[in-house]
């Protein structure tokens, strides 16, 4: 399939956009991006997102939305280095494991953490439910490493080589750590260790320094700042003046 001049929408502090960009990142394919914080798409960006929601992929094959529906059409379209086994049964299991770490560690990490920490803040101008995060850190958090502490080997990736399932997880603990929660490496350390091999490859450090610069800019300033950085950014963009809520 032929796939060209690549843009994705959205900002690089989200982990659905970041794990479309490790993987384009692993398979080193060119991208362009549009880092727009999703609560402020204009009216066009709803054209291409119904949801509102990032990240979005635009090509010359149109707009197509949901990192793990984007992640799959690379795959396609970049077959090497494959992010997904070969055998159907271990194909299944590296979904199940992107899909819990998109669904429940997202419900967790994002809309319980990060959101009462960053997004709550920064976008609509709040306070955190301190009750909420607390019970985020103390109790859901641990249940989740606990259930990965199983799944993951002693050593090496969890199906041997480098899948979609790693990468999915390693980026929800960016924005964990965004949000003041670390992995406790006595409790945990199986998943501690894979998080860190996996966040020291290049493809996740090449992400991290437009992350942090993104964290210290106000909103507004993201697009100009992370391209006067160097980072590859889009010269045009779906970013809207004031934040809206989808639903
Ligand atoms: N299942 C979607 C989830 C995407 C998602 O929830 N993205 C968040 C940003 S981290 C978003 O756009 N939220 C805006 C909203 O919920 O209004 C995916 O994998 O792409």
């Amino acid at each position: 399939m032929n796939c060209c001049t690549i843009k994705i929408v959205g900002s690089y502090l989200s982990p659905y956009v970041r794990k479309v960009l490790v993987c384009l990142e692993e398979k080193g394919v060119a991208y362009e991006v549009d880092p727009i914080v999703p609560f402020y798409g204009n009216d066009q960006f709803k054209q291409i997102s119904p949801l509102r929601r990032i990240p979005v992929l635009i090509d010359d094959n149109g707009a197509i939305s949901d990192s793990s529906v984007i992640c799959e059409y690379l795959e396609e379209c970049y077959p090497t280095p494959a992010l997904l086994p070969g055998d159907p049964a271990a194909r299944a299991k590296v979904r199940w494991l992107e899909e819990y770490a998109d669904s429940h560690m997202g419900d967790v990490f994002i809309w319980r953490m990060y959101n009462e920490v960053i997004i709550k803040k920064y976008v609509w101008l709040q306070e955190p439910n301190l009750e909420v995060l607390s019970h985020a850190k103390n109790k859901e958090a641990p249940e989740i490493l606990d259930y990965l502490e199983s799944v993951v080997p002693a050593a090496g990736f969890i199906f041997g080589q480098l899948t979609i399932a790693d990468i999915a997880l390693a980026c929800f603990f960016r924005n964990a750590l965004f949000a003041g929660f670390q992995i406790d490496a006595k409790r945990w350390p199986k998943v501690q260790q894979l998080v860190s091999t996996l966040l020291q490859r290049p493809s996740f450090t090449k992400l991290q320094r437009w992350e942090d610069l993104s964290l210290k800019t106000p909103i507004a300033a993201h697009h100009q700042a992370l391209k006067s950085a160097g980072a590859p950014i889009s010269n045009d963009s779906y970013g809207g003046p004031t934040p809206i809520r989808a639903n």
